[in-house]
This record gives C-alpha cells, structure tokens and sequence, in this order.
C-alpha cells in the first residue's frame, strides 16, 4: 500500500455520568483519532493516550507530537507499507506505544479492507461475540454505587469490576456482595493506588470471593507485586505493568500475576497484543481485554481481539452508551450480556460523518510530498 495522506482528529465526547478512578475523575473522552488514505482504501485508528499523564506516560498532545514528527514521516516516504511492516519501519523510536498503536490500527484497518477481510479473522477470532463486563467508578456513597451496580446487572452485564482506592475498597466490596450475592463475577481494580505496606490490608479482600485484583502496586513494581502475591488467595491481574509480550513473560516467570488485562493501546497495538495473548495461553494464564472508554472504533478493535481463543474472562468491553449518549459509529449494543463482534471488512464500522464533525474539536493533516 502507499500511504498518501494522514489526518489526526482530535474529538470530545461528553460521558452520560462522571468516571471516577483512583486517578482521578473524567467528565469527558478525548481521543485522537488516525485516518489513513492509500492507494487503496482508507483506514482509521484511535490512540487511547488521554487528556493528561496519570493513567501512563503518553498523553494526546505528546502522542500527536511523536506521530508529526516520527511516526508518520517513515510512512508518508516508504514506498509499500504494510501492517507487518510497520514494526520494522517503526522500530527506531522507543515507547510511546499508544502512538504506534493507533497507526497500526488505521494502517491494518485500510489493509484489511483493501481485500475485504475482518479484524477478527484476521486476528483469529474463535467466537462471533464476547462477554461484556463493566467497570464502575468510585462513588460519593455506597447507596449510589448499588444503584449504578444494579442498573448494569439489570442490563445483563456479566461481570462488575469496582474501581478502588484506600478508603473504598472493602466497605464496596462487601455492600455489593451483600445486596447482590456471591453468584456474580466481581473484580476489582486500583490502577496501583497502594503499596506493599498494604498487603494485610489487602488480604481483606480474599473473603468476597473475587475474580482478581488488577494493578494494586505501581506499573514498575514487578517485584512487589510478586511477594504480594504471596500473601493473596484472590489472583493478582496486572494492566499497566504489561506494556510487551516481553514484560508478560517477565511478570508470569516471577509469580507477579496469574491473570492478564489486555489493551492494544497500551502494548503498542494488536500484533503485540496477540503475542502477549499467545505467551500467556502458552503459560497457562487467562487473559481479558481491557478498556479506555474507547469510541466505536477502538471498540470494534477491542471486541474482535477479545474473540480470540485465550481471553476466557469477561472483558470491559461495554455497549457504547455505558459511556456515551452518542457513539461516533453505529452503537455497539449489549445483547444477552454479550457485544457482537463485528464481520464486515476492517473493522467492520466507520465514522457517522455528522456525529463526527460535531465532536471534532482540531484536524492536521499530513501529506505525502513526492
Ligand atoms: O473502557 O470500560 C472502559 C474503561 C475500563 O476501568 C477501565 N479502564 O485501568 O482498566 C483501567 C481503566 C483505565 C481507564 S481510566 C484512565
Ligand atoms: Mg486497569
């Protein structure tokens, strides 16, 4: 493929309620959107990198600047790009993986549908839809957090995943399994709020039955993380601390985990992300994939992934209005406590050109020059 063309698209969409973790709170998603033109077809991408540097490193405005400056040059001069390739082209330039990963997504969408294939058979797809779990933000009250905890069991959601930090962690944990039983998948997640002074506080958590507690320690904290393990009978998951099928192969060596969250986004993009799938069912280790309030698009990207034979637990992969009143593509919609991954080529969904206009909030595009 020749790649003539890139644009970056910056858009907002409001949530339906305030998102709380032990980061912080979100009132809005902000993405950065890639659409390639080639030759061929089209293609579109979207980065995870948010508005600021608290979930990881990269952030929209430094994931745009590593895209202008030395992402999207190699590839406006190559001459053939194509998916597969883009990791050598790409490989002179450390990190910011949520870059790389949302210009293989638009890079492999336009190849793929230049011969008309689907992400999830591309990818290896065993299953044409998957389990939607939902992750509920901290709240002001437990009365509320069952409110929002019965709403979603209401809608079919399979499995609840609370978000915790110290000071709502236990008290949640038990008022949700009190008021809806011990039958329903709950998890938790402390996007590494706490630290190994916490491990008899955390041992708490083995009464309620869990699933997995994702990312208790730091993103660095290997280690740690592994001698906390040692003091759990709930699993330990880790999301931030993978960033590479390297990383799951160092945290599953060390006992550090014995589930993994994958996200596309934070790994440097789908090829990465089946490596790491394939590394972990080769040692054994469940996988689900993981969300970052993404849009229809990194949504129909997610869903085909979490179709692959190793992702055996419900993923936060949620209908499109858990986030949003209006999706920027046809809504993913909860059926059966299931998301129907998407057949048609690429990745099966495009942008509504009226709802994207009116979201976009700046374009810039970059062009091929010879
Ligand atoms: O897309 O449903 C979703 C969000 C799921 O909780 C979610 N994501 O650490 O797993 C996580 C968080 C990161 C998003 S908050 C920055
Ligand atoms: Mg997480």
């Amino acid at each position: 493929m020749r790649i003539d063309r890139v644009a970056l698209r910056c858009v907002n969409l409001p949530l339906v309620s305030p998102f709380r973790t032990s980061l912080g709170i979100e009132y809005a998603k902000p993405a950065l959107l890639v659409q390639v033109s080639t030759d061929g077809a089209d293609g579109w991408g979207e980065s995870v990198s948010g508005f600021d540097a608290s979930y990881s490193s990269e952030y929209i405005e430094s994931t745009r600047d590593v895209l202008v400056r030395h992402l999207i040059p190699p590839l406006l001069a190559a001459k053939d790009v194509t998916v597969s390739s883009l990791g050598p082209l790409l490989a002179g330039v450390k990190g910011h993986r949520m870059a790389k990963a949302a210009l293989e997504m638009a890079v492999m969408d336009a190849e793929l549908r230049s011969y008309g294939m689907s992400f999830a058979t591309s990818l290896g797809a065993v299953t044409d839809r998957v389990p939607s779990g939902v992750s509920v933000g901290i709240m002001d009250s437990i009365p509320e957090l069952l409110d929002a905890v019965g709403g979603y069991l209401a809608q079919g959601y399979r499995r609840i995943k609370l978000k915790i930090e110290p000071g709502w962690d236990l008290t949640p944990v038990r008022a949700v399994r009190e008021r809806f039983g011990d039958d329903v998948l709950l998890q938790v997640d402390a996007n590494a709020a706490y630290t190994l002074a916490g491990a008899r506080h955390l041992a708490r958590l083995d009464d309620f039955g869990l699933l997995l507690i994702e990312q208790p320690l730091d993103e660095e904290d290997m280690r740690g993380h592994a001698v906390l393990s040692r003091h759990l009978t709930t699993p330990i998951c880790l999301d931030e601390s993978i960033v590479s099928a390297r990383s799951a192969a160092d945290a599953i060596a060390m006992g550090a985990c014995r589930i993994v969250n994958i996200k596309p986004g934070r790994v440097g993009g789908l090829l990465e992300a089946r490596r790491i799938h394939d590394v972990c069912a080769a040692s054994g280790i469940p996988v689900w994939c993981g969300g970052m309030l993404e849009t229809g698009l990194g949504r129909a990207a997610n869903t085909a992934l979490a179709a692959l034979p190793n992702f055996t637990l419900p993923g936060d992969v949620s209908a499109s209005n858990r986030y949003f009143s209006t999706d920027i593509t046809d809504p993913f919609i909860l059926e059966d406590g299931h998301l129907r991954v998407p057949q048609g080529p690429g990745l099966g969904v495009t942008p509504l050109p009226d709802v994207l206009a009116e979201v976009t909030t700046s374009v810039r595009e970059l062009v091929r020059t010879e």
